[in-house]
């Protein structure tokens, strides 16, 4: 497995194929330490900061994780069930084959609100970042986003370019480590100014997304509301027996 520098693939991106193959394969185990960035980057002939951003990548994805002070480990093996699998959008629309882009309509600093308080568990008015953008795939509208974050978490985000990038990969850079998320799904239809943010007709149908995440503290850092198109996002899940048996009550 090698790196083709002549390849119009980005260089992290063979890296992370070639990470992934490894694990798929069971050459990298379970549990087992992934080769430092100074021998990845030697044995495949690339810089530091490729090799940091592929690591970064698969930690996000799950396929990595990182222990402070010791290194970076094989995940356990994920069970194939897409809505299972905490992604960033970014992440979510290459998996289905689409390139993703954002529009930035707003970025404030503001106090949090009585909903966005209480899913954050904080006090009304405590300072968050409300992050409204529109989100493209294949350079045609996806879904609107609006996020609150807690600004004491999240402020190494402000100033970063969030219209070309990650918002969960910047917070990564920025230290900010993700650890699960919960998230409701609600059908609903847009309204006239979402219709015409969307490129669709008002009161057309969409899927409303509210997720809260959570940071490796147990600490909820980011309330978001999405509001994916009907007609262009489907949400599929692989579905396996629990291990108990359900049987109806007496
Ligand atoms: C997803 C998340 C949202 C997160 C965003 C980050 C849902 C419903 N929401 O859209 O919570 O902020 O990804 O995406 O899945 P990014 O890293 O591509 O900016």
């Amino acid at each position: 497995m090698r790196i083709d520098k002549s390849s119009p693939i980005p260089k992290y991106h063979q890296l992370k194929e070639i990470i992934r193959e490894m694990v798929e394969q069971e050459e990298l185990k379970e549990g087992e330490m992934i080769p430092s960035e100074r021998e990845l980057c030697e044995r495949f002939g690339i810089s530091r900061m490729t090799v940091r951003q592929a690591v970064m990548e698969l930690v996000n994805e799950g396929v990595l994780y990182r222990e402070q002070g010791r290194g970076t480990f094989v995940a356990a093996r994920k069970v194939q069930q897409p809505t299972a699998r905490l992604t960033s959008f970014t992440q979510d629309m290459r998996e289905r084959g689409m390139e993703p882009s954002s529009e930035v309509l707003e970025v404030e600093v503001e106090g949090a609100g009585p909903l966005a308080a209480r899913r954050l568990g904080v006090e009304e008015g405590e300072r968050v970042i409300r992050l409204r953008r529109l989100r493209l795939a294949d350079g045609e509208p996806m879904a609107l986003e609006t996020s609150h974050l807690l600004y004491e978490v999240a402020k190494g985000v402000l100033g970063r370019d969030l219209a070309g990038r990650s918002l969960y990969e910047e917070l990564s850079a920025a230290g900010v480590e993700i650890s699960r998320a919960e998230q409701s799904y609600e059908a609903v239809p847009v309204s006239e100014e979402e219709a015409a943010l969307l490129g669709v007709e008002p009161g057309s149908a969409a899927l409303l997304i509210e997720r809260v995440t959570y940071d490796a503290g147990g600490r909820p850092f980011e309330y978001v509301r999405s509001t994916y198109r009907g007609d262009r996002y489907r949400i599929t899940a692989t579905l396996t027996p629990g291990d108990r048996v359900w049987r109806p009550p007496h």
